[in-house]
C-alpha cells in the first residue's frame, strides 16, 4: 500500500475525531449568557408581551414564594422586575393568553398546594388589576388556554394530580368559567400542552402521567366533548411535554422529556387521527424540560433540552427520517428545569430563557447568530 490511501485514512480519522468532538462536550455554539435572580424556586416560565412595547416579557412562578414574578423587557437585554403578584399555594405552571378579550395579555397560575387556578387579568404595564382564584382539583399542576368549544372565548384546560383528571373550564363573555368538566386520567397527571395533533382546528390535550408509561391524549370534538382518552407509549415515567410542529407538516406534534430514562420521545400528529409516529432521542442526565424553535433559521425546527444532573441545555437538530442528532451544550447558572423559547430581543433569532430553581436564577440564552 502507499502512502496517499494511508494519508488519506489518517485525515478521514482526524475529521472524524473532531467531528465527534463537536458532537460531544464543548459548544461552539453562538449564546451569550446572563442571569436574572428570583426569590425562591421558579417553577415555571412563560414569554409574553405584558406591556406596551413589541418585545416578549418573561413571566414566572415563584413556587417557594406563593408568587408570579414579571421581568419586562427593556429592550437592549435589559430587563425590569415588577412588583411581585400573590398567588394561591405552591404555584406550580402558568400560561399567557387573553382572557377577557380586551387585547391585553393575562395570566393563568396553576397553583399545585391549593388545588386552584389564579386568573390575573393584565392591565398592559406587566400588572395585574384583578386576581381571582377559582378550584380546579388538587394537585393543579399544569394549565393551558385554548379555545376548545370554538366560541371565540378563551378556555382552560388543567391537570389535577390528586383528582387523577383533567379539567376543562369553558370562557364565557362575561370573563367567567364554567364549572370545570372533567377527564378521568390514567394515574398521576403532572403535565399537559395542548395542541392540534389531528388537524380537524379542534384543540385536542396530550397529558403526561409520571406514573404511567404513556402519555394520554383528549381529542377535542366539536361541543364541549372530547374522543375517550387513547394512551400512546413513550416509556417510563414521562414528565414535561411540549407542543410544536416539530416535522413541519403543518399539525402540531409533541414532545415528552423523561427525567429517569435519559431520554425524550417525539409523537408526530396525523390528519384524521391518532399519530402517525413516534421516535425517541437518547439525552444527557435527567432531561427535564423541552423548548422547540428554530434557532439556526435553516427551515427546521431544533430541540433545546435542560438537563438538570448535567447543569446544561442540550441542542439537538433534525436530521433524515424524523430523527435527532446532538449538536453541543450550553452550561446554565445552576440545575435547570423549565425552559421556554423566544425572541427576546427582537433580532428574529430565538434566544432561551432557562429556570434553574435551586441556584434561584433564571439563565438567560441570548441567541447572538444575527449578531
Ligand atoms: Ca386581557
Ligand atoms: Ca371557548
Ligand atoms: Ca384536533
Ligand atoms: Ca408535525
Amino acid at each position: 500500500m502507499g502512502r496517499g490511501p494511508w494519508r488519506l485514512a489518517r485525515a478521514i480519522a482526524a475529521v472524524l475525531a473532531a467531528l465527534s468532538v463537536v458532537a460531544g462536550k464543548p459548544a461552539p455554539l453562538p449564546w451569550t449568557k446572563a442571569e436574572l435572580s428570583t426569590t425562591n424556586y421558579a417553577s415555571a416560565i412563560v414569554l409574553a408581551n405584558l406591556d406596551a412595547d413589541s418585545l416578549l416579557d418573561i413571566a414566572i412562578t415563584d413556587y417557594g414564594a406563593n408568587k408570579v414574578s414579571v421581568f419586562l423587557d427593556l429592550g437592549r437585554r435589559g430587563f425590569a422586575r415588577v412588583a411581585d403578584v400573590e398567588v394561591g399555594f405552591a404555584p406550580q405552571d402558568l400560561a399567557a393568553g387573553d382572557i377577557n378579550r380586551d387585547g391585553i395579555a393575562d395570566l393563568v397560575v396553576a397553583n399545585e398546594g391549593a388545588g386552584s387556578l389564579s386568573l390575573l387579568i393584565g392591565r398592559g404595564d406587566g400588572t395585574f388589576r384583578s386576581q381571582a382564584e377559582v378550584p380546579a382539583g388538587g394537585g393543579a399542576n399544569s394549565v393551558a388556554i385554548a379555545d376548545f368549544d370554538r366560541d371565540g372565548f378563551p378556555d382552560l384546560a388543567v391537570a389535577s394530580l390528586i383528582g387523577r383528571s383533567v379539567s376543562v373550564l369553558y370562557g364565557s363573555p362575561h370573563g367567567l368559567f364554567s364549572v370545570p368538566v372533567v377527564l378521568p386520567a390514567a394515574i398521576a397527571p403532572i403535565n399537559l400542552a395542548v395542541g392540534d395533533f389531528d388537524r380537524d382546528s379542534i384543540p385536542d390535550i396530550a397529558e403526561a402521567d409520571h406514573l404511567y408509561d404513556g402519555v394520554g391524549i383528549y381529542s377535542g370534538r366539536p361541543g364541549r366533548r372530547f374522543a375517550e382518552r387513547f394512551d400512546v407509549p413513550v416509556g417510563q415515567r414521562p414528565c414535561g411535554v411540549t407542543v410544536a410542529d416539530v416535522d413541519v407538516d403543518g399539525i402540531d406534534d409533541f414532545i415528552v422529556t423523561h427525567l429517569r430514562s435519559d431520554q425524550l420521545w417525539i409523537v408526530y400528529g396525523r390528519s384524521h387521527k391518532g399519530y402517525r409516529s413516534r421516535r425517541s432521542v437518547a439525552t444527557g442526565h435527567r432531561p427535564y424540560d423541552v423548548a422547540c424553535a428554530d434557532f439556526d433559521r435553516d427551515g427546521r425546527p431544533d430541540l433545546a433540552v435542560t438537563l438538570e444532573e448535567e447543569a446544561a441545555v442540550a441542542f439537538y437538530e433534525p436530521v433524515h427520517d424524523r430523527r435527532f442528532r446532538r449538536r453541543g451544550i450550553v452550561p446554565t447558572g445552576g440545575a435547570p428545569r423549565a425552559i421556554a423559547a423566544g425572541d427576546l430581543d427582537g433580532d428574529g433569532f430565538a434566544d432561551l430563557v432557562v429556570a434553574c430553581p435551586t441556584a434561584r436564577t433564571l439563565s438567560i440564552l441570548w441567541n447572538v447568530r444575527g449578531h
